[in-house]
């Protein structure tokens, strides 16, 4: 399909993570209002202190919301920590910071899911709670936890392996457990949608557990799909995916690799300058770094420039 309008009028943001949540922050600020969902992973949700934590939709949501610190790119910025101090004094396991202000969205999360409510209608009260009006639908209302599964063979829960094992363990394989499920809203949006944006998160534990549910991987192939990598100049951008790619696919980590991942699913590809490779599709090569609010806007106006060239 080919997007003749200025602005496509429907674009689905497939994400998880703070490199997600950086491109969809950029979307949010060139996107007209009403035209852009938000597919988040919740590959990574887990109960902790007996609460259940979704830290892709809240990394994002804090995002939307101008609250996220700039650097970190998770949590609420100036957070305090002193409810984390207390239960590290009384013995408590204390590897997760979860912050005084962030505390409060994973009570209410709790306290609706305990009272039967579904995580995406929970997920709408908390975004408007906080003054984000776009479209952020969690990928699913089922749990669908994300295994590590390691070279030793040892199968980790996700949280323990990035966090508690700092993400020391080789990985072997990444896997689902559970339902494969997706949400009505979101193989509805993915089906009016006139652009896919695979953001620049990672592959195996960010996008995969998106695509990966039953009806969306169908829907890409028929709409115009771009990604953006996430490795600049053979690493990556944030946390363990250049290591991920080696031990994995056995193949050097590059924007190229993530893309051949892809395979089948990509009209264009966005790389930084230099990483440029022959594809079967369109590869654009920008400044894809999106530290700043400035560079988020502009590589998402260039990502909707990209799009509207690919037919
Ligand atoms: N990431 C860390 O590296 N260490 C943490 O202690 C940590 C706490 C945390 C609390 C709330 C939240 O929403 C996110 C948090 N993250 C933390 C980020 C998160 O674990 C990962 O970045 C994502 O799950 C990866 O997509």
């Amino acid at each position: 399909m080919t997007l003749k309008s200025q602005y496509p009028s429907n674009v689905v943001a497939l994400a998880g993570g703070v490199g997600g949540a950086r491109l969809v922050d950029g979307l949010d600020r060139v996107l007209p209002p009403g035209s852009l969902t938000v597919i988040v992973n919740t590959g990574d949700d887990f109960r902790h202190w007996g609460l259940h934590i979704s830290p892709d939709l809240d990394t994002i949501m804090y995002t939307l919301a101008g609250l996220a610190p700039e650097t970190r790119g998770w949590g609420i910025e100036g957070d305090t920590f002193r409810v984390l101090e207390e239960a590290k004094r009384r013995g408590e396991p204390d590897w997760f910071l979860l912050g005084d202000r962030d505390l409060v969205t994973h009570l209410m999360r709790s306290a609706g899911l305990s009272e039967a409510r579904s995580l995406t209608e929970i997920t709408r009260g908390l975004c408007a709670a906080l003054g984000v009006s776009r479209r952020v639908l969690p990928m699913s209302d089922a749990p669908r936890p994300t295994i590590i599964v390691t070279q030793r063979g040892d199968e980790i829960a996700f949280q323990d392996w990035l966090i508690k094992e700092h993400a020391v363990p080789a990985v072997r394989e990444v896997r689902q457990e559970g339902s494969d499920r997706a949400t009505d809203l979101v193989l509805d949006a993915m089906e009016s949608a006139d652009l896919v944006v695979i953001c620049p998160s990672n592959p195996y534990v960010s996008i995969d557990p998106i695509l990966a549910l039953h009806g969306v991987s169908d829907r890409i192939r028929q709409t115009t799909t771009v990604a953006v990598s996430p490795i600049v100049n053979r690493k990556a951008v944030k946390g363990p995916l250049a290591r991920m790619i080696k031990d994995i696919e056995g193949r050097a980590p590059s924007a190229e690799a993530v893309a051949m991942h892809y395979e089948g699913l990509l009209d264009g590809f966005a790389v930084h300058h230099g990483d440029g490779f022959q594809a079967p599709f369109p590869v654009l090569e920008t400044s894809i770094l999106i530290s700043s609010k400035e560079e988020r806007s502009t590589l998402a106006r260039e990502l909707i420039d990209f799009a509207r060239t690919i037919s």
